[in-house]
């Protein structure tokens, strides 16, 4: 017996003797544990120190983390909690400390079994060692026992031992790190970014206070968030940010915990006829649901129809309410604390433990039965809302069954104005979304009607945002869209049948032309949503420069690549900027914006449901000063960051 577990032991010994080699491997590759060198990969390094001190928060020894951006781009990452332990570790010989910062994977792995370290399960969760690979420096000090330690690294490996600078009253750890410019191709973070998944850290950690400042400008930006109400504050936020109006005035909170696993639900029903539940499993986003999600939707329909009919909401004769009626207007925050999370599917943005589907089924249903039976008022208002939303799928159904007859009695079921191309293979084509018919006429001639089909719009646009379904199939602006794509809208879309898989939105280059290609774009989220998820829509970049010397012409695309061709072409270049689409002539135009060889195009994905409909949202909203401050922000960065 014993023999065998020395074995075991040994065996033990040797594949950690393999994890030793060092953090050649995470510079080698990096896309491999932080997913990519670009912006998101570098704001991921942030993310991934401040877990370690959330799991400190949620162990309850710590309740305030500081995130500060100093000037260079630095990182500070700051909490009061208990410190990273800086005794030997026995396993290696070294601090513990210093065993977290170069072994890879060894976050979870040190501290024996009572010391509750562990690291958030994640997307990636990698921990701190490969932040550390992937800095030009770093330094951690702990604060611990009344005294101070620190220990400072260079893209990954100790400059020194670690030791003992001074002493201290308080304790805690802080951590400051300067990423690799020989790693990450854009080395800028981006406030908003950081502030947007930040406030989410808080909100779902309630009581936790998150301090994000901006040392980087004359002033410092300073903001601290701090949620009691935890993820009621979230539904709170989202309703309040967007402006929305609520059917009734309690954010409805239900709790529940089943074998080790813990689950929250928050909603409230609002005027819209959105729908948005975010969901996250041990503080991580899942985007793409999972058993969570599923467990709260059934739930929901379930309720609405029980309940309906006990109540006498819904007469005998009436059919059952659908999943997308009883979520009309519906914002939920769905939160699930877990040891062992499974994330599934290709980007792993998908809870696949079943245990979790039953058990939020369980709660939402019963809990939520309570709590109409108890709200009477709250019942009776979300029930109209459901019962509308099934009338008006009703009507929509009709609209699009007119629409439906009348286009086959048509010759031509195409929209006059477009100029489609001649290849039918959908996988080869092309359209380009034009607004008006000076930059259409312009787009036609310079196209390659080989692939490349042209569709100009014209016309008022329909209120993107605050219409249903049943408005669209009457609309002359969107309806030619709708037609020329050929996949049809809401329940009724068929990505199968999409006619061109490349779908462009041109437009000027200034505040109008990203007003309407936030239009286009929140038109393709609400009602076709797959077309964005699936990649299938880019917004074409036209130049904002040309210039010319001599014979030789050359174009940027925003003031910085202006600037440096300038230099580089020499004196004598004459430097022109172009107003609009309308400016170029049809050579111009195919060869600075629509040529596949050469062309600036930007893929549109949802990363993150609840920022891109929230970003749509402030674009779309009532309020004239924060539209204009966005677009004129994102117009600087030359493209749309959703
Ligand atoms: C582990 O168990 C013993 C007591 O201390 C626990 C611990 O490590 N706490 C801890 C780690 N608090 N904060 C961290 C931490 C903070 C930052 C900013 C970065 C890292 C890698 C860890």
């Amino acid at each position: 017996m014993a023999e065998n577990e020395n074995r075991i032991e040994h065996e033990y010994g040797g594949s950690q003797i393999e994890v030793l080699e060092g953090l050649e491997p995470v510079r080698k590759r990096p896309g491999m544990y932080i997913g990519s060198t670009g912006p998101k990969g570098l704001h991921h390094l942030v993310y991934e120190i401040v877990d370690n001190s959330i799991d400190e928060a949620l162990a309850g020894y710590c309740n305030h983390i500081e995130v500060t951006i100093k000037k260079g781009d630095i990182i500070e990452v700051s909490d009061n909690g208990r410190g990273i332990p800086v005794g030997i570790q026995p396993k290696m010989g070294i601090p513990a400390v210093t065993v977290v910062f170069t072994v890879l994977h060894a976050g979870g792995k040190f501290g024996g079994e009572n010391s509750g370290y562990k690291v958030s399960g994640g997307l990636h969760g990698v921990g701190a060692s490969v932040v550390n690979a992937l800095s030009e420096w770093l330094t951690v000090r702990v604060r611990s026992d009344g005294d101070e330690y620190e220990q400072t690294f260079h893209r990954g490996k100790e400059d020194g031992p670690l030791k003992k600078i001074g002493s201290a009253q308080t304790t805690g750890t802080t951590v400051t790190f300067k990423p690799d410019p020989e790693m990450f191709e854009e080395l800028v973070f981006n406030y908003d970014t950081l502030l947007t998944r930040l406030r989410e850290e808080a909100f779902l950690n309630a009581g936790v206070r998150i301090t994000l400042t901006d040392d980087r400008g004359e002033e410092p930006v300073v903001q601290s968030m701090c949620y009691e109400g935890g993820i009621r504050s979230f539904v709170d936020h989202i309703h309040r940010r967007r402006q929305l109006e609520v059917l009734h005035p309690e954010v409805i909170y239900l709790k529940g915990q089943q074998g080790g696993i813990i689950a929250e639900v928050a909603l409230q029903y609002n005027n819209s006829y959105n729908e948005l539940i975010l969901s996250f499993a041990n503080n991580v986003n899942t985007p793409d649901g999972g058993t969570h999600e599923e467990g709260f939707k059934t739930a929901l329909t379930r309720v609405f129809n029980d309940f309906g009919r006990e109540k006498g909401y819904l007469k005998d004769k009436d059919e059952n309410l659908s999943g997308s009626d009883v979520r009309e207007g519906l914002t939920a925050v769905i939160s699930v604390k877990l040891t062992e999370a499974q994330f599934e599917g290709q980007t792993k943005a998908k809870l696949g433990n079943t245990e979790v589907r039953s058990l939020v089924f369980g709660l939402v249903y019963e809990k939520l039965k309570e709590y109409f039976e108890e709200n009477p008022g709250v019942a009776k208002a979300v029930f109209e809302k459901a019962t509308q939303a099934a009338r008006a799928r009703e009507a929509a159904k009709k609209a699009r069954e007119l629409v439906r007859r009348k286009s086959a009695l048509e010759t031509s079921r195409m929209p006059g104005k477009l100029a489609d191309c001649r290849e039918k293979d959908p996988s080869k084509t092309e359209i380009y979304i034009v607004e008006g018919d000076s930059a259409g006429g312009s787009a036609k001639m310079g196209r390659d009607s080989n692939i490349q089909a042209i569709l100009p719009l014209w016309g008022k646009m329909l209120n993107v945002e605050k219409a249903r379904l049943d408005k669209v199939y009457g609309n002359e602006k969107m309806m030619p869209v709708v037609t020329a794509l050929g996949c049809g809208i809401g329940e009724d879309f068929d990505l199968s049948k999409l006619r061109y898989h490349k779908v462009f939105i041109m437009a000027d280059a200034d505040v109008d032309g990203s007003h309407i290609c936030t239009l286009m774009l929140t038109f393709f989220f609400r009602f076709m949503r797959p077309l964005i998820e699936e990649g299938h829509v880019y917004i074409a970049q036209p130049p904002l420069f040309k210039l010319a010397k001599g014979q030789q012409v050359k174009y940027a695309y925003n003031e910085a690549e202006m600037s440096k061709m300038s230099a580089e072409m020499g004196q004598g270049v004459k430097v022109s900027r172009y107003k609009g689409l309308g400016e170029m002539n049809p050579e111009q135009l195919w060869e600075t914006t629509m040529n596949p060889e050469n062309r600036v195009i930007v893929q549109i994905s949802i990363e993150d449901a609840e920022r891109a409909d929230e970003t749509f949202t402030i674009l779309m909203g009532d309020k004239v000063e924060p539209r204009r401050e966005f677009i004129e922000k994102n117009a600087k960065y030359a493209n749309l960051d959703i």
